[in-house]
């Protein structure tokens, strides 16, 4: 689901110098976000554009987009004004805060040749996930700005509806990621997404979109599972490729995910990232959204639930 953006839109946000937002905790403000609102509302198009974006992540089969704002970033580079448009857009979604206490709002997730390759940061294939799939609240939404695709064309992302993949699975299968007995990673210092779920039901009962498939593909690797557990774990990490969309963020795409309905994950970057200089590397911004405190996911709640 891609989102262009209107050109009478971009004209105006061009010109449109949205104010430094301010934090309350690891939130954005609510003053900020009703400014940000108020200007951005003003503009030719934005609420429409919106309503689209909103559309996109909450009708039947749907759960993520990717706003195009690749002449915005070329006019405005990719420093402060542009993010303040992205948080806008963000904002119009639900609300924008950061769960690291290191990272004020957004996280980089740049190229580590280092780090272990399956992760973020790292140089090889991101398996199938949701972020902070270990806290009891995780985010319901993940959002990753491009600001530099792979220069040696690498790093396709991808997507997978999680609930259409669970429903390929056998009764017995399904069984099994209900129990409470997976677990994946450490949590510490995290801000806005409850507590430390461990260990964890991959399935919860609930509807698409309401409940999260808890799941990350990391875990088969990295987490001692019985085998029983292993086994459909695995399973469901096979539907979800099969089920897989790709596609390459180009600079300036916005991609937005419902975690409540799909999981996400990242080709690996091509060739020898270590001859790339710094700069010149793949370079993504990240910014979480929480839903329910806000104008904007009030007016999706009145929309489309009961
Ligand atoms: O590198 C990417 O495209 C995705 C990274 C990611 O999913 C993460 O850091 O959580
Ligand atoms: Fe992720």
């Amino acid at each position: 689901m891609f989102i262009d953006i209107p050109s009478e839109l971009e004209a105006a946000l061009i010109d449109l110098p949205l104010p430094t937002w301010e934090l309350d905790g690891s939130f954005l403000t609510k003053s900020t976000m009703e400014r940000y609102r108020t200007e951005l509302t003003a503009t030719p198009r934005f609420e429409e554009t919106t309503a689209t974006l909103r559309h996109a992540l909450i009708r039947e089969g749907g759960g993520y987009a990717v706003l195009r704002l690749g002449n915005l970033a070329k006019a405005l580079g990719t420093g402060d004004r542009f993010r303040r448009l992205v948080t806008g857009f963000g904002a119009e979604v639900a609300a924008p805060f950061s769960p690291f206490p290191q990272w004020p709002l957004w996280k980089d997730i740049g190229v580590k040749v280092a780090k272990d390759p399956g992760k973020s940061s790292g140089i090889g294939y991101n398996a199938f996930h949701m972020d902070l799939v270990n806290a009891s609240l995780p985010p319901d939404y993940t959002t990753l700005l491009c600001v530099r695709p792979d220069p040696l064309g690498g790093g396709l992302s991808i997507l997978s509806d999680a609930h259409a993949a669970v429903a390929r699975l056998s009764e017995d299968c399904r069984a099994l990621l209900a129990e409470s007995a997976y677990h994946y990673g450490t949590f510490s210092d995290l801000f806005g997404v409850g507590e430390e779920y461990k260990p964890f039901p991959i399935l919860d009962g609930s509807d698409p979109g309401e409940g999260f498939v808890r799941f990350t593909a990391k875990m088969l690797a990295r987490s001692d599972l019985s085998q029983a557990h292993a086994e459909s774990a695995r399973k469901l990490a096979e539907e979800l490729v099969r089920g897989q969309v790709s596609f390459m963020l180009k600079p300036g795409d916005y991609l937005i995910v419902a975690q409540r309905r799909f999981l996400h994950g990242r080709e690996a970057l091509h060739g020898d990232q270590e001859n790339i200089p710094a700069d010149d590397r793949r370079l993504l911004l990240q910014l979480f959204l929480r839903a329910g405190s806000t104008a904007g996911s009030a007016r999706v709640a009145g929309r489309c639930h009961r």
